[in-house]
């Protein structure tokens, strides 16, 4: 494997070591699109199933020993936090971000935070703020905040008017955040509203994070953008800014289509990577970054699909740790697009799957995770276990 001048392959490893990914409870739940659901026996329906889906998942791959919650949907009334806390923790694993839920409650039809009505307004608060109170009983100091609010018409709302709620809004969660806590504000340019959303793009995020203090920043959803829209560009752009919050993977080919991650687009994935390498290169330090994923499996088995992606991203910022950012700087001081790219291509086109195979053998951990997965049978156990449980009628659209 060619390493860039400098670079050996201690230092990749080292730097591997910090790179952990954080998988999303819901990632583990049966979901589907709005025209249904199918069921799959060995998904996961409470906090604890899914808490010990992602400890199976942390257990062959080594770097993922966070989950994000989505609180009505892990938390329902009855589930105490301090059970999911110490369940979580005899796992071995930590309670990531908190993600409230403003969209799916009847209440929310026409908006949360930016609904007219100051009761909806204020109950959206108040939940998010409840869901502040959670991350600090749970030990978490992510509080990651997506909203659905938009419009689905023009003339339908006062653009700037929900504007100005949004900033009311944020900046009251913000004013009640421990000071370990930060917020991230997740765009997204449509759906479910299909005129307007009121935070359609980072541009709008981090105007709202700045608004709400200096403990908020941008979100990037790899799935919430327009097509053909230049990621690593606005990542690049945040990361100059001070603005960049984290990231929820997952890959897409025509809207937030959830997929798993690198599946349609792997350069975008390693462009991405190169800029945050690049960037943490030129500090010398690590970027303080969440990495997350969001994703919804409706055709691949829940856990096998997460340690795809897991495996996925850690290949790929493998690969951005092998761009000879000296030798595309020397190639720009010559005006050699030519070279400036190839040293991009050639990281990418590295073969870093022997490599991480001695990694993760040197760690104890598998040479192969899914294989190894698949041998333990843990899927047939849990399906075993919770198929029977379940409803077999699937959801209906209407
Ligand atoms: C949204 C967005 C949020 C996620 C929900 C379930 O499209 O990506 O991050 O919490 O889906
Ligand atoms: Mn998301
Ligand atoms: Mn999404």
């Amino acid at each position: 494997m060619k390493l860039p001048a400098g670079i050996t392959e201690s230092d990749l490893c080292r730097r591997l070591d910090r790179f952990s990914i954080e998988t999303p409870s819901w990632g583990y739940a049966d979901t589907g699109t709005r025209f249904g659901k199918f069921l799959q026996d060995a998904a996961a329906t409470t906090i604890e199933e899914k808490l010990a889906d992602a400890a199976a998942v942390h257990s062959v791959t080594g770097c993922c020993d966070s989950v994000a919650v989505h609180v009505l949907w892990d938390f329902p009334a009855g589930v105490k936090t301090s059970d999911v806390a110490a369940k979580a923790k005899a796992l071995r694993l930590k309670i990531g971000s908190i993600n409230p839920n403003v969209f799916q409650d009847q209440c929310y039809k026409l908006g949360s935070v930016s609904n007219r009505n100051p009761a909806i307004r204020k109950q959206a608060t108040d939940h998010i703020l409840e869901s502040v109170r959670l991350g600090k009983d749970v030990g978490s100091s992510l509080l990651s905040l997506w909203f659905a609010d938009g419009t689905n018409y023009p003339g339908q709302g006062n653009i700037r008017q929900r504007k100005k709620w949004f900033e009311s809004a944020l900046r009251q969660v913000h004013d009640a955040m421990p000071p370990e806590m930060m917020m991230l504000v997740e765009y997204k340019p449509f759906e479910p509203a299909f005129y307007h959303t009121d935070i359609a793009d980072w541009g709008m995020a981090a105007s709202l994070a700045r608004h709400a203090g200096k403990q908020a920043k941008v979100l990037v959803d790899t799935g919430h953008h327009l097509p053909g829209c230049n990621i690593e560009h606005i990542v690049a752009f945040l990361i100059d800014e001070g603005m960049l919050g984290g990231f929820h993977f997952n890959d897409r080919k025509y809207a937030d289509d959830d997929l798993t991650v690198g599946s349609i687009d792997p350069y975008q994935l390693f462009r991405i990577f190169n800029e945050i390498v690049l960037a943490e290169r030129e500090t010398g330090k690590d970027l303080n970054v969440a990495y997350m994923i969001d994703q919804s499996h409706n055709i691949k088995p829940k856990t096998e699909a997460m340690i795809e992606t897991v495996v996925t991203a850690q290949e790929y910022f493998c690969k951005a740790l092998l761009v000879d950012h000296r030798a595309a700087a020397a190639a720009r001081e010559i005006d050699d697009v030519v070279m400036a790219e190839r040293a991009l291509k050639d990281a990418f086109a590295t073969d870093v799957r022997p490599f991480l195979a001695e990694y993760r053998a040197s760690k104890g951990l598998p040479r192969e995770p899914l294989q190894a997965f698949r041998a333990s049978g843990y899927v047939a156990k849990v399906a075993a276990e919770r198929g029977p449980r379940k409803s077999k009628s699937g959801g209906a659209y209407a």
